[in-house]
Order: C-alpha cells, then sequence, then structure tokens
C-alpha cells in the first residue's frame, strides 16, 4: 500500500479538528441529567465544570436547577444561565465561581450564587478581564466577590445589573495591582462588612485602582465603603442608597423564599443607566439588579405588564363534601 501523502494527513486531521470544534461550541449543563451525558441538547452535561473543562465549548448553557460545585473558571467561556438566577443556582461549601489563568476573559451570567467562602473569587490571573451580569450573589460566608492578593494582575471587572446581598464580609473587595473594575445597574446591600472595601497593601505589590460605579443602589447601613475607596472609587452619575429594593420575596428574604424580582412599586425600576444600549427587554429604562438590563431577556418579568401574583390563600379548606370553598389571590399591577 502506498504510504499516505503526509500533507493529506494533515488535512484530513485539521477537517476533523474543525468539525469537532464545530460539534462542541456551544454545550449545555443539567442539574437533573444523568451522567455520562457529551453535553449535547440531548444528552447534557450534570456539573457546571464539566462543561467548562469541555476544552473546545466556547458558550455554555446552564438549564435550570441547583448545583452544588465550586465552579473552577480557567479559560475564555460564556457561561449562561438563560433562565435566570430564580431557577440557576450555584452552591458551594467553598468558593462559588473561582477564576483564575493568563489572558483568562470568561462571561458569567443569570446565576444565583451562594457559597460558604467567597461567592467569585479572582484566583491567579493575569492580563484577562472578566464580565459578570445579571447575577444575585448571596447568602455567602466571606466576600461577594473578592479579587484576590497579589498574585492578581487582572486588566479588569466589569459588573452589571446584579445584585450583592447577604454577606457575611464584605460586597466587593479588591486589593493590589493597578485593575479597573466597572459597576453599575447594581445594588448592593446587607453586607455584614462594608459594600466596597479597596486595599492598597502599602509596601506590596503596588498601584491603585480605578473603580467607577454609577447608576448602582449601594445601600449598606452607613458601611457603604472603607479602605482607599475615598482615593480610588469615583462614585459617578445615578447613585441612589434605597434601603428597600422591594423585591418579590420581601426586603429580608429567607432562604426559602429567594425572590428577587422588583416589584411593580419599587424605586428601583427605570433609574439605571438611561443610555438605550442598557434598556430593558420590554425597551423601557434600566431596572437596577438582576432583573433588568438586556441581559435579563429570557427572565425579564411582566413584560406584558400584567398583574403580578404576590399569593394564594384558601379560606377553611376542611370543608363537607359539596360544600363551597373561596380561594383568594392577592395581585399588584404594573404602574
Ligand atoms: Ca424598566
Amino acid at each position: 500500500m502506498k504510504p499516505m501523502n503526509p500533507l493529506y494527513s494533515l488535512s484530513i486531521a485539521l477537517a476533523c479538528g474543525m468539525l469537532s470544534i464545530q460539534a462542541a461550541d456551544t454545550v449545555y449543563v443539567s442539574a437533573t441529567a444523568p451522567t455520562g451525558g457529551d453535553g449535547s441538547t440531548n444528552a447534557p452535561f450534570n456539573t457546571i465544570n464539566k462543561a467548562v473543562n469541555e476544552t473546545q465549548a466556547k458558550t455554555v448553557i446552564v438549564l435550570p436547577g441547583l448545583y452544588r460545585e465550586t465552579v473552577a473558571l480557567s479559560r475564555t467561556v460564556t457561561l449562561v444561565a438563560p433562565y435566570g438566577p430564580n431557577y440557576t443556582h450555584i452552591s458551594s461549601t467553598g468558593n462559588g465561581v473561582e477564576i483564575s489563568g493568563s489572558s483568562v476573559s470568561p462571561t458569567i451570567q443569570g446565576f444565583m450564587i451562594s457559597a460558604l467562602s467567597e461567592g467569585i473569587w479572582t484566583k491567579d490571573g493575569w492580563y484577562g478581564s472578566i464580565y459578570m451580569a445579571n447575577l444575585v450573589i448571596q447568602n455567602v460566608g466571606d466576600c461577594g466577590i473578592y479579587i484576590g492578593h497579589h498574585e492578581n494582575q487582572w486588566r479588569g471587572f466589569t459588573l452589571e445589573n446584579s445584585i450583592i446581598y447577604n454577606v457575611k464580609a464584605n460586597g466587593i473587595q479588591t486589593r493590589n495591582h493597578r485593575q479597573w473594575f466597572r459597576v453599575r445597574n447594581t445594588t448592593i446591600t446587607k453586607c455584614a462588612g462594608y459594600a466596597f472595601n479597596t486595599y492598597y497593601d502599602i509596601g506590596g505589590y503596588g498601584g491603585e485602582w480605578d473603580i467607577q460605579i454609577e447608576y448602582s443602589n449601594i445601600s449598606n447601613s452607613g458601611r457603604d465603603y472603607t479602605g482607599n475607596c475615598a482615593t480610588y472609587i469615583k462614585r459617578g452619575d445615578g447613585m441612589s442608597g434605597i434601603s428597600d429594593p422591594k423585591w418579590v420575596g420581601g426586603s429580608n428574604l429567607d432562604q426559602s423564599k429567594l425572590d428577587f424580582r422588583l416589584m411593580p412599586n419599587s424605586s428601583l425600576r427605570d433609574i439605571g443607566h438611561p443610555l438605550m444600549a442598557y434598556n430593558d427587554p420590554d425597551n423601557s429604562r434600566n431596572d437596577i439588579g438582576a432583573y433588568g438590563g438586556p441581559g435579563s431577556l429570557g427572565f425579564f418579568e411582566n413584560p406584558t405588564q400584567g398583574p403580578l401574583i404576590l399569593g394564594v390563600t384558601v379560606d377553611n379548606p376542611y370543608v363537607p363534601r359539596g360544600a363551597k370553598i373561596a380561594i383568594r389571590a392577592k395581585t399588584s399591577v404594573y404602574k
């Protein structure tokens, strides 16, 4: 048999490689899928880590469910939960999401994240930038977002249309090095420490932060900013300090009623960034929090301005056969 032309065999290998890249460009995850899935729509992976470790995948679609894992991101990938944070929950006994690596620039969008340690922890990282949007980071044992120590030299961070709530330490903590951080259309409230703690380790690894916050609601019982915030944080237009966001689940949500959508009468509606690029899916001005902005397309509530059912009660459910019962519902209408 004639030996194969090496160029020909190379072109076959490339063609096969390209095919597999195209096939696995987008992979799916479902918490309830059986193990052994290949990431396709018919056989999703059952952990987020399996999907992000699929090196050909550029986009990871996470379907509704509870994901009990620490998501370790060490490459550039778009990690998105199209049904939103009410239905897609990462719950970790360590850190919720850990990001590390050189030139790693991931997108994380649409999740609720709870963790015993940090919500999102950027570990060793260089030259990458991180985009985070439509996140609810809540019930966290340490910081909501923790930019680690001297090993970090990220380019920068963007956090849009998100909520940081009920964390034991600081909402956002930054340390060392010159990096930028942009926060907009976001609520930070009920952190036991501070909403922002910027920390520059004198004699350490040098640099100043460039942090800009705009059109956000920072309300943390008088503990909004500490560390070198006065030097590094630029508070732009549209800042508010509304202590009661009027979430559907209430102002002090317990873990059985985690609903961070805005009530129709919330003051945080229509006060986000006025640029049309930030408009809500119903084309109204941006609503501050995780349920507003263009990224909320799959879970933006009340696009038809219909009534919001707040509670259903049954009057005297134990009645004799043939008797009548009354079922009542409270509703509120989007004005
Ligand atoms: Ca709006």
